[in-house]
């Protein structure tokens, strides 16, 4: 008998189609977002799941699903998976590392130029009709070209993000848990290492893209923005919860830093109503990492994990120790 498993969320069908032929598979093709208790419903007898950061994976969630084996994240963040309780429950847990980093630093840029450069916000003035004359001083912004690019979270996302920064001949900080290698911080365009206050005060454009967990929830707050330069931008392709909103709203409206691009929000896909009334922010809905084969080849991966998982192989991205 084939192992039973359920994907969460909707899939490219070619992926449905290679995870039929191993397993038993209920699929949720309209997409709809299991609330916790209808997810416990679905998992009663199946062996794996396959599932996006919306779906919560805990102690509350395994206690009811004695038969899950393996838990499946399309994504490499993975703050939506209890990994002790994974472990306590024995649930090989996985997520997609690697196959995203180029894709997701190359969205970190177009966000970044974006909002230094106020190219959404310019559109929607001159889609409003506003564009009779060229004026001198019409959506001036940061330069990007020469400036100090700051870095929170330094890991392989981090690392590509800030290579891409050579071409502009920018000076790159960075503040990580650890310091890299020489050679990591050589192919990162020679980064270098220094204190987040440091990193703080002196980036002219600063990037999150560290992992969300307790420890790094609102790790940019009212006092981290304080600390940051009038004229400097923040970019966010990490998580939501990593920014305080509330904070990062009166510093983008008290002009304390110039303009943000945000990515993701905290509690999406539902964000501050606030961002809403602001000129100097650029909002995209989580797409870092849409690009086709990107996102296909996520889909793939996470597949690999479940079969290798459910086929009594050691799945090649496991994160339980
Ligand atoms: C995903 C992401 O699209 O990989 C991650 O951690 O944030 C995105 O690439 C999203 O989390 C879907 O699960």
């Amino acid at each position: 008998m084939k192992p039973s498993i359920l994907v969460a969320r909707a899939i490219f069908p070619e992926t449905l189609a290679r995870l039929s032929e191993h397993f038993e598979v209920e699929s949720n093709q309209v997409d709809h977002i299991f609330t916790p208790q209808e997810l416990a419903a679905k998992l009663q007898g199946k062996h794996g799941l396959l599932c996006t950061g919306s779906a919560r994976v805990d102690a509350t969630q395994l206690a009811q699903t004695p038969m899950l084996r393996a838990v499946a994240n399309m994504a490499v963040g993975y703050d939506n998976l209890d990994l002790a309780a994974c472990t306590a429950h024995q649930v090989m847990a996985t997520n997609t590392p690697d196959v995203l980093n180029q894709t997701t630093a190359d969205f970190a840029w177009a966000l970044l130029m974006a909002t230094a450069r106020r190219v959404t916000e310019a559109e929607h003035w001159l889609r409003a009709g506003n564009w009779e004359k060229w004026s001198y001083d019409a959506f001036l912004g940061a330069d990007i070209h020469g400036a100090t690019l700051g870095i929170l979270g330094m890991g392989r996302i981090g690392q590509a993000i800030a290579r891409r920064s050579s071409g502009f001949d920018m000076q790159v900080l960075y503040h990580n848990r650890s310091r890299l290698s020489e050679s990591q911080e050589a192919y990162a365009n020679n980064a270098r290492y220094v204190s987040k206050q440091e990193l703080l005060a002196t980036a002219d454009h600063l990037v999150l893209i560290l992992p969300y967990s307790a420890q790094t929830h609102h790790a940019i707050g009212a006092p981290e923005l304080a600390m940051m330069k009038p004229s400097a931008t923040l970019v966010n392709v990490a998580r939501g919860g990593i920014v305080d909103d509330a904070a990062l709203i009166a510093a983008l409206r008290q002009k304390k830093i110039a303009a943000a691009g945000l990515d993701v929000f905290e509690g999406e896909p539902k964000f501050h109503p606030d961002f809403l009334t602001l000129e100097n922010v650029v909002l995209t809905p989580h797409i870092a990492s849409a690009s086709e084969s990107t996102r296909r080849a996520m889909a793939e991966c996470a597949a690999d994990n479940l079969i290798a998982a459910l086929t009594h192989q050691k799945p090649p991205n496991l994160l339980n120790p």
